[in-house]
């Protein structure tokens, strides 16, 4: 019978290292590489599913590396599920949630993974078990995080050229404050009204420094304030709100639906950038969409460099809710000097397409996995 068809048999992680095109600077961590676990899970009934947790720098981004997410899903997630029916997520996460306590990365790639065979056998995109399709493309920007102001302008100038990206995310925090202010002011004066700004502290900043800097960049335009001050620091955030017209974007400081709701009460934020590794996978993706949409925040489609498998998993979650009005990130993509997927994800006309088919709608290259394998 079908459920007994879609039995998770077998569960298998592998750590990958893909080069970047070019070093990729954050507040508090650099990469030349990305470093994900990709899951393949295989159901009774044969059908294979895939997912992918990413990474940022180690344990750097977040306190989940390659290194511990493998051993979660190895040692623990994983053997809660051999056995249980696919097809069961909510049940699936309340199990992973009772054999491991946060681990989100770890469990978001699991859950992706049960989607994508559960899909596969049933012949439906993810998105259609999450509440079906509203939009079938994103607006994408694309990360200037260099460093060096001009080689992030030809990057730029490349990207609006080849019709890809005409939002840009400038990420601050690794030098000076007024070092970052003088590298803004260059790209805005290159890219003026061609191009929309936005940017990533990382938690970089203390209070007061923020509180001197977000009246220059609402000045030099700047769209979007993302993470100024530490995750903790919701309170400052509600504050730094209440004085500036630049709107703030929460990240680090929103993982669960319970975060969202403390940073929604405290009004600490006008939008969340949603991630699955964040939340735990594309259903909690759903409810902390859900908890923002309830208090008035809007929702950004955020990324950590995933390649098309990562991406498209962020896709389909995002296709199915009813407002994503700040677009997404998903570049990443085209970051890496190579791609996991068969067929990666298409990029045309400032927009990210969501890829047809069924489950996550791409497909592992199993000779790419090999070649990047750690090891
Ligand atoms: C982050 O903090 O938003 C997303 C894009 C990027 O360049 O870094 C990431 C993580
Ligand atoms: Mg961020």
């Amino acid at each position: 019978d079908l459920a007994r068809d879609l039995a998770v048999a077998e569960i298998r992680s592998t750590i990958v290292d893909v080069p970047t095109r070019r070093r990729h600077k954050l507040s508090s961590l650099s990469v030349t590489a990305q470093s994900y676990v990709v899951v393949e899970l295989r159901l009774a009934n044969g059908a294979e599913g895939i997912g992918e947790a990413a990474t940022l720098g180690g344990p750097r981004w977040s306190e989940e590396s390659v290194e511990s997410i493998k051993a979660a899903i190895d040692r623990y997630l994983a053997p809660a599920l051999i056995g249980q029916p696919a097809d069961r997520f909510e049940a699936a996460g309340a199990r992973m949630d009772a054999a491991a306590k946060r681990n989100t990365a770890a469990k978001s790639a699991i859950e992706t993974a049960l989607y994508d065979a559960v899909g596969r056998t049933l012949g439906v995109p993810a998105a259609l078990l999450l509440g079906g399709v509203v939009r079938d493309r994103f607006p994408v920007l694309w990360t200037l995080a260099s460093g060096d102001p001009g080689q992030e302008i030809e990057e730029a100038e490349g990207k609006l050229a080849a019709r890809l990206h005409r939002t840009f995310k400038v990420k601050i925090g690794a030098q000076d404050p007024a070092a970052d202010l003088a590298r803004l002011r260059r790209l805005a004066g290159a890219l003026g009204d061609r191009a929309d700004l936005i940017v990533d502290a990382n938690q970089a900043w203390d209070e007061t420094t923020a509180v001197r800097c977000l009246p220059v960049l609402g000045d030099l335009g700047v769209r979007l304030v993302e993470q100024p001050l530490p995750a903790w620091n919701v309170a400052g955030m509600a504050r730094l709100k209440a004085r500036t017209d630049v709107p703030l974007m929460a990240d680090e400081c929103v993982f669960s639906a319970h975060d969202m709701l403390a940073v929604a009460q405290a009004a600490a934020a006008d939008v969340v950038s949603l991630k699955l590794v964040k939340h735990g996978g594309l259903l909690n993706t759903r409810k902390v969409a859900a908890v923002a949409e309830a208090a008035g925040i809007g929702l950004y489609g955020g990324c950590l460099l995933e390649s098309s498998i990562g991406a498209a998993a962020h896709l389909q979650a995002f296709a199915t809710l009813r407002e994503l009005g700040w677009g997404c990130e998903h570049f990443g993509p085209q970051i890496l000097t190579d791609d996991l997927a068969v067929e990666p994800l298409r990029f045309q006309d400032f927009e990210v397409l969501l890829p047809a088919g069924p489950g996550i709608g791409v497909t592992l290259d199993r000779d790419k996995l090999r070649r990047y394998a750690r090891g």
